[in-house]
């Protein structure tokens, strides 16, 4: 399958560093291979934060309908991007040198209630399986104006949970609705 299945580029693969690329590129064969156009970058969350955020924040507007993003050792950069979109991420923890990519897993996995990102295996299984659940998801995509519709909802939940969190920054004080 070499042809486009989908037009433009729906998904974007995004890496910690270019040491991740050994492992990401799984994610980007795996992708090619089924005809879907996807972004590739480096966007560091430690030494890049400003670059961080401008892609969160442009991630919809692009068009992207997913993330796939790699990282490893004090992996924040899936978590981050989730924090500043609703475009779904796919985190895939990289192996690490010194704790075997544990340190990724845990740290990618590990994600308050209200900012989900769908953790995959250590490593080349889950960048390929994060290329594959991208690519499932993008196939069961609802219509466009329901898509649209959803995005909306989904921003708004977000709005109200960061309202919710910065007007009971008193943990002493009982809890106010928004
Ligand atoms: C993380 O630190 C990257 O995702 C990478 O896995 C790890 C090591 O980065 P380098 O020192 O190889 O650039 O931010």
């Amino acid at each position: 399958m070499t042809t486009q299945a989908i037009p433009g580029t729906p998904l974007a693969i995004v890496m910690g560093s270019r040491s991740d690329w050994d492992t990401l590129s799984h994610a980007s064969q795996t992708l090619t291979a089924l005809g879907i156009g996807h972004h590739v970058e480096v966007v560091s969350a430690h030494r890049t934060p400003d670059r961080l955020f401008a892609f969160a924040a442009g991630a919809a507007a692009a068009g992207f309908r997913g993330i796939i993003a790699g990282a490893g050792g004090a992996a924040h950069l899936p978590g981050m991007l989730a924090a500043k979109t609703v475009v779904p991420v796919y985190g895939v923890p990289v192996q690490s040198a010194m704790l075997n990519g544990v340190d990724s897993l845990l740290s990618i996995v590990q994600m308050p209630a209200g900012v989900p990102v769908a953790t995959f295996a250590i490593g080349r299984a889950g960048a390929i399986n994060a290329a594959l659940f991208a690519a499932q998801a993008l196939a069961a995509s609802v219509d466009a104006d329901s898509a649209r519709a959803l995005t909306v909802r989904l921003e708004q939940w977000r709005t109200e949970q960061t309202a919710r969190v910065a007007d009971n920054n008193d943990p002493r004080l009982p809890e106010r609705a928004p």
